[in-house]
């Protein structure tokens, strides 16, 4: 398995060996990776080798390291595309995945004078304030708190935003989402998102903000969502020119 003619360096033809096993799924997410020692039997090389292979696969986030429990294959990353403007439930349809949320908060709050100029509103107007986590699976994946004018988003109850916000807003309300501007920034997991998302504090996170307008001008809504960062890439298409 190991070429010592190649040019390629051995810690790296190690460390494709093991992506391969993750390719052909002899090993899956969850699965402890074999000892430093069975590695430099197998392939008689130093165990500095396997380290570093396996250094390498840890810091990319193929590989997870536990504490004294030994070394794992990483849950693999949700791809999410940049382009397009979907919803989380459509997201994870997409993907086999079953969408979820589990609400924190729901409030129907007087309008600050920033959020009211954001949503294009009076200040003090009625607007509601709903924090949910998001799931996949049942696996948290980002928690949201989000801003919308309540007399244009009509009705809204916390049975409703338990289910897809977006497609009550399209079906049931028949408004016409347009376009939405983006924000993506990193950062660490505050004490109560760690909680939330059931990772470490100080975990790495993505902030997204969406500030999302109905075909006809009128802001829908002001979002921002935290993203785990061990579950999620996000992916563009770019074209030259
Ligand atoms: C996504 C959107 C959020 C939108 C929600 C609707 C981002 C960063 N945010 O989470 O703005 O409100 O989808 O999802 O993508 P739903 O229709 O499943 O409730």
């Amino acid at each position: 398995m190991i070429d010592r003619q190649s040019p390629v360096p051995i810690y790296f033809q190690i460390e494709e060996y093991i992506k391969q096993l993750i390719e052909n799924q002899a090993l899956k997410p969850g699965d402890a990776i074999p000892s430093e020692r069975e590695f430099t039997e197998t392939f008689q090389v130093s165990r500095m080798t396997v380290r570093q292979a396996i250094t390498n696969l840890v810091n990319e986030g193929t590989l997870i390291r536990l504490k004294g429990k030994g070394t794992f294959i990483s849950d693999q990353k949700i791809e999410q595309p940049l382009q397009g403007l979907t919803s989380f439930t459509e997201d994870m349809q997409k993907r086999g995945l079953k969408p979820g949320s589990r609400l924190v908060h729901f409030g129907l709050i007087p309008a600050s004078a920033g959020t009211a100029h954001r949503l294009n509103i009076n200040e003090h107007d009625p607007i509601y304030e709903i924090k949910r986590i998001r799931l996949a699976d049942d696996m948290p994946m980002a928690l949201e708190i989000m801003y919308l004018s309540a007399n244009l988003v009509k009705g809204l109850t916390e049975k409703t935003v338990n289910q897809s916000l977006y497609s009550y807003i399209e079906k049931t309300l028949g408004l016409k989402i347009g376009h939405a501007n983006q924000v993506l920034e990193s950062s660490v997991a505050r004490a109560e998102e760690a909680k939330y998302l059931g990772i470490e504090k100080n975990a790495p996170i993505l902030l997204i903000q969406r500030h999302t307008f109905l075909e006809n001008g009128a802001p829908l809504e002001l979002v921002k969502s935290t993203y785990r960062g061990d579950r999620y890439k996000f992916v563009i298409d770019m074209k030259r020119g």
